[in-house]
């Protein structure tokens, strides 16, 4: 345990997060060098040139002769993902705060950084993008230093673009993020921060090992939902998935186990032991409040129960959106869906159009506003998603 390290990677969108994850995990050779943004695998994210998706990944480094396993979970910018950050935060003990150094510090960068915070994590302030002509190290650092009340020489300078300082946020992590605490003896409980649907293997969920061993082969159990399995294959992951016998606690990875309705995996449960169950699940995570809303329909009245298992799939890899039966005489039997902003909206509506190939109609938006609990209603109703 002493020489794992949590960490994720926070920032305002595009200050240059995924560029830096690239270069870390090239930097320990993790992946080999290609090119290209190699976190942000989905296509929407590439076409975008943003994440949508928070990533796993574990490397392994070396510091002063001693080998040292580090988690790193890259995060999304966009305040419409700022659910995928706050589950991240939580199987971690550390954040790198991210900082472009034409920019400064922005909005997302405080309130990511609050969340960090609240969740007692090790802070590590980096200014990136310092190779630009237009970079103003000077002027950011001061104004981090307001912000965190750190002092100036914990502030890292880095180049995503040139791996410039690359090392020295390594070794960083290694010298001051703590390493994770718990008690490897005691009954197993995994907090599961996010899942996946994989059409091959079933439900793949990801988790941190809070306290107690995993096992392949095990037999589990979901605290919340109560429901049983067998571990089939439990692993750790880097570019892509690699089994493993065991998982200790304070590690990350994930568990196969069959499991194919996607109902029965809550992200926020807790994963214990069968024959020896810990006494209580872990805290979860806080509830999304969705702040947008709009039905969603099948053009083929007949697609509504694939509908419906779609947006089960893509809740699995999406919690924060949300949905319930409805239905509309102009259009039938649906969906209202609520999502956290506009662009959450649109990519929720992609991924179904890519992943699961379902054409919709969406209704024009309503929205919840910040100040009442009213809604703004629009009742007229378009077809987007169908051009
Ligand atoms: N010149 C320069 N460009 C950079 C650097 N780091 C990132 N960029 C560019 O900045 C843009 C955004 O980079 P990303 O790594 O996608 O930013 P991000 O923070 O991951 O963005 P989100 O995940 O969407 O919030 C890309 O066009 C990168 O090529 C850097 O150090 N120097
Ligand atoms: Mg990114």
């Amino acid at each position: 345990m002493n020489h794992i390290r949590n960490f994720c990677i926070i920032a305002h969108i595009d200050h240059g997060k995924s560029t830096l994850a690239d270069r870390m995990l090239e930097f320990t050779k993790t992946i080999q060098v290609t090119g290209g943004q190699m976190l942000d695998d989905m296509d929407l994210e590439k076409e975008r040139g943003i994440t949508i998706k928070s990533h796993a990944i574990q490397m392994e480094y070396q510091y002063q002769g001693q080998n040292y396993i580090l988690n790193l979970i890259d995060t999304p910018g966009h305040v419409d993902f700022s659910y995928e950050v706050s589950r991240s935060i939580a199987a971690c003990e550390g954040a790198l705060l991210v900082v472009d150094a034409t920019q400064g510090v922005q909005a997302q960068t405080i309130s990511n950084l609050y969340m960090a915070i609240e969740h007692n994590l090790e802070i590590i302030p980096v200014i990136n993008k310092v190779d630009m002509p237009s970079a103003m190290p000077e002027e950011v650092e001061d104004e981090i230093v307001e912000l965190l009340g750190c002092d100036k020489s914990e502030i890292l300078r880095a180049s995503g673009k040139t791996g410039e300082g690359v090392e020295n946020i390594l070794n960083a992590v290694v010298e001051r993020v703590p390493h994770p605490t718990g008690d490897d003896n005691a009954p197993l409980q995994a907090l599961i921060f996010d899942s996946v649907f994989n059409s091959f293997r079933g439900i793949i969920a990801y988790f941190k090992v809070l306290n107690g061993v995993i096992r392949k082969g095990d037999n589990v159990k979901f605290f919340n939902t109560g429901m049983e399995y067998a571990a089939d294959e439990v692993g750790v992951l880097k570019m892509d998935m690699v089994p493993k016998q065991e998982l200790h606690t304070g590690e990350v990875g994930y568990i196969i186990s069959g499991i194919k309705d996607a109902k029965e995996v809550k992200v926020g449960d807790t994963i214990t032991h069968r024959d020896k169950p810990c006494q209580s699940a872990i805290e979860g995570f806080q509830e999304v409040k969705p702040m947008v809303f709009a039905g969603v329909y099948p053009i083929e009245p007949s697609e509504y129960e694939n509908l419906r298992a779609s947006l089960e799939k893509l809740q699995l890899n999406d919690a924060s959106l949300t949905f319930s039966p409805e239905s509309s005489v102009a259009l039938g039997f649906g969906f209202r869906c609520g999502f956290l902003g506009l662009l959450h909206m649109e990519i929720i509506q992609e991924r179904l159009d890519r992943e699961f190939n379902m054409d919709v109609i969406t209704t024009v938006p309503t929205f919840r506003t910040w100040f009442t609990t009213n809604w703004v209603t629009n009742a007229r109703c378009t077809t987007f998603g169908i051009a």
